[in-house]
């Protein structure tokens, strides 16, 4: 068995190439930290990498982070400016005894010393963006529609599980603010033994329910992923509810040791990709919450043309 799961259709094609790799017994490593990087060269995604959006400084700031689920360790970045690939940088940290999470310019110095490559990752098009939310004068920080944070979570032949997340953060984000996606236990986590989980969505409620480690937390307990993903998100969408009234973008996808997966959301239409042995084309799904459930559905052949209609404009 082998499988990967990601969060956004942003990921479609960096599962195409997971898949490739995983069939031909790529290591859930080496896999997981492709497909990310795939997502953060495309200039189309607003909120991954190279394109993505900048913080109120007009800087464009990353996150992210790996864990090794077969020995748990971690690596993760923190505003990290002018680097092509933080995933790579943060997995290159996990491999260390100490100091595997580094934030801002210490974290440019290590990936500097390691040689990784530099880039300016503010392109034409979302300086544009910047200027015109400068104009309208509009600051609320919210996740944006449809494109947001890439994380996954993928087992290989052997029974090894990774997980990889990336992000620039929220749009027009205070500089130095960092989400929960490079945040262990709250944008992701894995324990090979058990399976993985990572989020998407208003990092400062993600990180109130640590739900990442939650999710994977109860797929001990012997709950299905998808019962699981159910849980945590709907338990904490109601408790924050409760607590302050209101609850942010929540969605989180999760993969267990055998290759199950699930999937639970608070917004409307949150998209994912899985590919799995058993169906090793990349399918796109469509989640949507009903009742403290979650509805999953194939995005319809219309849905996905109109997607790649509208990632057709590169910069
Ligand atoms: C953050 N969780 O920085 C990320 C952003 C995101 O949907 O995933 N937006 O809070």
């Amino acid at each position: 068995m082998w499988g990967i799961i990601a969060t956004w259709s942003m990921s479609l094609d960096s599962l195409n190439t997971a898949g490739r790799e995983l069939i031909f017994d790529s290591t859930a490593s080496d896999a997981v930290v492709t497909a990310v990087k795939q997502v953060e060269d495309f200039p189309f995604y607003k909120s991954v990498g190279y394109g993505g959006l900048p913080n109120e400084e007009k800087e464009v700031e990353l996150d992210a982070a790996y864990m090794d689920g077969d020995n748990l360790s971690i690596g993760a970045v923190g505003g990290i400016k002018d680097f092509a690939n933080p995933v790579m940088i943060a997995r290159e940290l996990s491999r260390k005894k100490v100091n595997n999470f580094l934030v801002g310019s210490g974290a440019e110095k290590f990936a500097s010393a390691h040689e990784f490559q530099r880039k300016n990752m503010l392109t034409k098009k979302a300086k544009k963006l910047y200027e015109q939310k400068i104009k309208e004068n509009a600051k609320k920080l919210t996740p944006y529609a449809g494109h947001d944070t890439v994380g996954m979570v993928c087992l290989d032949k052997t029974g090894s599980m990774a997980t990889a997340t990336s992000t620039s953060g929220l749009f027009m984000k205070k500089a130095g603010r960092i989400g929960d996606s490079p945040i262990p236990g709250s944008g992701f986590y894995v324990d090979s033994q058990i399976g993985g989980a990572t989020a998407t969505g208003l990092g400062e409620d993600i990180m109130k329910g640590c739900l990442s480690f939650e999710i994977v937390r109860l797929m001990k307990e012997g709950k299905s992923p998808q019962e699981s993903c159910n849980q945590a998100v709907f338990q904490l969408n109601e408790q924050l509810k409760k607590l302050r009234t209101e609850a942010g973008d929540i969605s989180v996808v999760a993969m267990d040791k055998d290759g199950h997966w699930g999937c639970a959301t608070n917004i409307k239409d949150f998209s994912f990709v899985v590919a799995t042995a058993e169906n090793p084309t990349p399918t796109v799904y469509i989640a949507n919450s009903h009742n403290m459930e979650t509805e999953i559905k194939v995005a319809s052949k219309q849905w996905l043309t109109n997607y790649f209609a509208e990632r057709g404009g590169v910069n």
